[in-house]
């Protein structure tokens, strides 16, 4: 239920920072999660003892190399929707390799605006998805990732790349990285009052990461979720209630820089309806339920329903609309492995 475009964007409107990661996919039995102390549905920071997942999933499981990351996967979405090429703009740090080219190459063919951090003599980034049914599970080895710096924002040609943004989106994810960097993103967006806009990515970004997301969230105009995510900050901030509505309530209303522009909170909750909370209100939007054979994996629904909110937040659409088409792009996306796309978007 998207809108089609009805006039051009300005190329560079919306500036993403985040992990550009390669996910290698794959369906395995339950005992293999069990192997690696794994539950369904994680999505976790590769130790030293998850290291060997990755060369098993490519030769005992068939698995597949998909373009991922978090935000990446977002932004890609949002173009595909918008049909307008370089209208997002990403940043993210790669290696010096292969991979880092696939994930170049898929981000460009989808219209992406990217500039990558190279770091020289480090891996790029890879995710292990395990699929078990319609769950999956993320296990990510950072590595050319976890080393983003701050001064990749700061060269003059980035710099006005983030200036010139009207919209901003990082996610939680990133504070495992660098927190200062979505500091200044976010300082920016304040002072230009433009919307900034984050994601409380996994439960345990709120569980080892809420020093840096209590920091950032004053600035954030729009707060996305799953209920697991906003059940791990409610217990994080030791909230008595585990109701979903009333912790978005919650979220909306903690400290925020610009009063003047309360705070929105999007709960996902899987095929059960998206809450959207503002201040003393929750509206529910229904999502369509597929039936399981049409369920390729889950692997980045939830970030493919932010980049369909994205292409119409970032064309001034109400929140009705944005978050109608983040329901049929997550639902789009569930059909096809990983966060990929097939054909033309269908706005309905
Ligand atoms: C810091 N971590 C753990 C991560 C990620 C991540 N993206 C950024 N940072 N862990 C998993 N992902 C990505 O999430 C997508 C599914 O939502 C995976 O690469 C996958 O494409």
């Amino acid at each position: 239920m998207c809108d089609p475009i009805s006039s051009s964007i300005r190329e560079g409107t919306l500036v993403g920072c985040g992990n550009p990661l390669l996910d290698i996919s794959a369906v395995v039995p339950l005992d293999f999660l069990q192997k690696y102390s794994m539950n369904e549905d994680d999505a976790i920071l590769a130790e030293d003892r998850h290291m060997p997942i990755y060369g098993e999933l490519v030769e005992g499981f068939q698995a597949e190399f998909l373009a991922g990351g978090s935000v990446q996967n977002s932004l890609r979405i949002a173009q595909w929707i918008l049909r307008q090429p370089r209208v997002a703009v990403f940043f993210g740090c790669v290696g010096e390799d292969r991979y880092a080219g696939i994930l170049k190459e898929k981000a460009q063919a989808a219209g992406l605006d990217v500039h990558y951090q190279v770091k020289k003599d480090v891996p790029t980034g890879t995710c292990a998805v395990l699929i078990t049914g319609t769950h999956r599970s993320l296990c990510a080895n950072l590595a050319a990732a976890n080393n983003f710096t701050i001064d990749h924002l700061e060269e003059p040609s980035n710099k006005a790349l983030v200036d010139n943004a009207q919209y901003y989106y990082i996610s939680g994810f990133f504070l495992t990285v660098n927190p200062p960097s979505i500091m200044q993103v976010a300082a920016t967006a304040h002072a230009k009052q433009r919307p900034f806009l984050m994601n409380l990515s996994a439960p345990f970004i709120s569980q080892f990461y809420m020093t840096p997301l209590l920091a950032a969230l004053p600035y954030v105009d729009i707060i996305f979720g799953n209920e697991a995510e906003a059940q791990a900050f409610a217990e994080a901030q030791q909230w008595p209630s585990g109701d979903l509505r009333e912790i978005g309530k919650r979220l909306v209303a903690m400290e925020k820089k610009n009063p003047t522009r309360p705070r929105i909170a999007i709960l996902t909750q899987g095929c059960d309806p998206v809450l959207l909370i503002q201040q003393d209100s929750v509206q529910e939007f229904p999502v369509t339920k597929l039936a399981v054979h049409e369920i390729v994996d889950t692997n980045g629904a939830g970030d493919a329903f932010v980049g369909g909110f994205l292409s119409q937040f970032v064309q001034g659409k109400s929140l009705d609309v944005c978050i109608r088409c983040g329901n049929y792009a997550a639902g789009h996306i569930i059909k096809n492995p990983g966060c990929t796309y097939s054909g033309e978007p269908e706005f309905v």
